[in-house]
């Protein structure tokens, strides 16, 4: 599908997709479905899958249902269990690929290094690292959860044992008997903690905030079912419309009535007493926040793991890491052989952000230094023709991300229409109108449990809530079905030269 230039050797095509995560992917086949072929995926690796390519811990699962984790326009009557496994789902997104033939439009091993927009012919300028694009139209599909963040504690560099993050587990080292330290407690950990805690001789858990965890209750979908969602497909959509109306009530307790957590704590502290008999053990694992202000995690092996005795629970911060131990803050030097990082990803400092230039070379770094942000968290003012997929404030705390990544397809497949039928080479959206939804954004996020006093991934240094979405996950689809071309600034397409005018025009498109 790159076509191309008679004047360059570069070639250009109309949409370049960042990423064949989840996100990429979801765009790519609805472009299909809507008759768009002129369209590219640029991929870093030499497979799809994005986070569910790389996490390949023991134990790695989603903890959203799969019937609502997957996409309403492929669905999988084949899911195995109500909470999928990680190879499950990369498996899924494997077979999305051939099952919508998008092969011949990914570019493999193709990182982008810079994306350059350019004003004069209203072009994205792509490297990567396996050479140059041009595209009228770019989307990011780089998700927030994909750069891994490693600690700075002093010392770690030093570490002469092994020494791997969560999202990049080293399979080829076997944990058999050793004294292991994992960092961290969040969703990541909790799901390995269980799995590797038999073989290792000392498991070390370093719980800097302990969290709150509910049952998980997973269970098998038996064949019968899938048979069943096989032949009457609707019966899957049923169930995955029960699982979503379900989960929507979490954002009533998170959004508007924190107090509504209450209940959920009680089934948590009663989950924590029935599983760990310890009493000083539990106190250690009791969580002293909100529940709802970091992520809910569900698990029904991981307190029965670290009742173990290989296993402490250590609460006192690391101060330093020697080439052969971990010191905490109490001055307790403790003898480790491999130490796993569960201390999850860049998320508000996402190093895409510094690759991509708008207006007048301007990053979106720069532009995002005093705060990320972007409008319906798609589109951003100074940057013409990008989309973002999974951008600022349309996180998640309670349900599934495949909902929101669905309304921004609707959003952008609407505006690419919108440009066609007005001739438009550049739409970019109004600084006011981005500046004015952020405004009220920070309004509706006040008063939320995300903002009860903890410290979350959710948060950026200044202690706002740049990630997640305040609200009903139908409130974003009702704001995304339709391209609204008032908010934007549009350049027409001047098609007797290879320049474009620069008429600023009021976009009064959407219908
Ligand atoms: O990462 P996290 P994750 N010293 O950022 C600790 C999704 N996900 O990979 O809480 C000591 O949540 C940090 O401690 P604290 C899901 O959206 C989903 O686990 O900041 N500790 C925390 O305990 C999830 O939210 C699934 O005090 C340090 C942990 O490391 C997101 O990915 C599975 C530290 C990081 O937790 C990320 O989850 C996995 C330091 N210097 C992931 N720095 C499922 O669907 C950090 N920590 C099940």
């Amino acid at each position: 599908t790159a076509m191309p230039q008679e004047q360059h050797t570069i070639p250009h095509t109309r949409i370049a997709i960042l990423g064949t995560g989840f996100s990429g992917l979801g765009m790519a086949i609805r472009l299909k479905q809507q008759g768009y072929e002129d369209f590219l995926i640029l991929e870093r690796a030499d497979d799809v899958g994005g986070t569910w390519r790389d996490n390949t811990y023991p134990g790695c699962a989603c903890d959203v249902p799969s019937h609502l984790y997957s996409f309403s326009f492929a669905l999988n009557p084949n899911w195995s269990r109500a909470y999928s496994t990680q190879p499950e789902i990369w498996a899924y997104l494997r077979a999305c690929v051939d099952r919508y033939d998008l092969r011949p439009h990914i570019r493999w091993n193709s990182e982008v290094l810079a994306s350059r927009w350019d004003d004069g012919d209203a072009r994205w300028h792509i490297t990567t690292s396996a050479g140059e694009y041009t595209a009228d139209i770019s989307i990011s599909g780089q998700g927030p959860l994909s750069e891994p963040a490693i600690p700075a504690i002093p010392g770690l560099a030093s570490f002469a044992g092994a020494l791997f993050h969560s999202a990049q587990w080293d399979h080829t080292h076997d944990l058999a008997g050793e004294r292991v330290a994992v960092i961290g407690t969040g969703a990541s950990a909790i799901q390995f903690v269980p799995q590797i805690q038999p073989q290792v001789g000392q498991l070390d858990l370093y719980m800097r905030t302990p969290p709150w965890i509910i049952p998980r209750n997973d269970h098998d979908i038996p064949p019968w079912r899938q048979a069943l969602f096989r032949a009457l497909p609707l019966t899957q959509r049923a169930v995955r419309g029960a699982i979503y109306a379900q989960r929507e009530i979490g954002a009533l307790a998170m959004v508007y009535r924190p107090a509504m957590m209450a209940s959920a704590a009680k089934e948590a502290t009663k989950h924590l007493a029935t599983q760990v008999a310890d009493p000083a053990l539990r106190a250690q694992l009791t969580p002293t926040y909100t529940m709802g202000c970091k992520r809910i995690l569900i698990s029904d092996d991981f307190y029965p793991a670290v009742a173990q005795p290989n296993v402490a629970v250590i609460n006192t911060s690391i101060r330093e890491i020697r080439p052969h131990s971990i010191i905490t803050a109490d001055g307790q030097e403790r003898p480790v052989d491999t130490i796993i990082c569960a201390t999850g990803f860049h998320v508000v400092d996402l190093p895409i952000a510094e690759r991509i230039q708008g207006h007048g070379g301007q990053t979106l770094a720069g532009a995002w230094q005093g705060g990320v942000e972007a409008y319906l968290g798609t589109t951003i003012a100074g940057f013409p023709n990008l989309f973002l997929l999974i951008g600022p404030n349309t996180g998640l705390g309670h349900t599934s991300m495949v909902y929101m990544m669905e309304s921004q397809y609707n959003y952008i497949i609407d505006a690419l229409r919108v440009m066609e039928r007005q001739h438009l080479a550049a739409i970019e959206v109004r600084p006011q109108v981005q500046a004015d939804y952020n405004a009220e954004m920070q309004q509706r996020l006040k008063g939320t449990v995300w903002l009860t006093g903890c410290k979350s991934w959710y948060l950026d240094a200044n202690g706002r809530n740049s990630t997640l979405w305040p609200g009903f996950t139908f409130a974003y689809r009702r704001r995304t079905r339709h391209f609204d071309g008032a908010s934007y600034l549009a350049k027409v397409a001047v098609t007797t030269s290879a320049s474009t005018s620069s008429v600023a025009a009021a976009s009064t498109a959407a219908e």
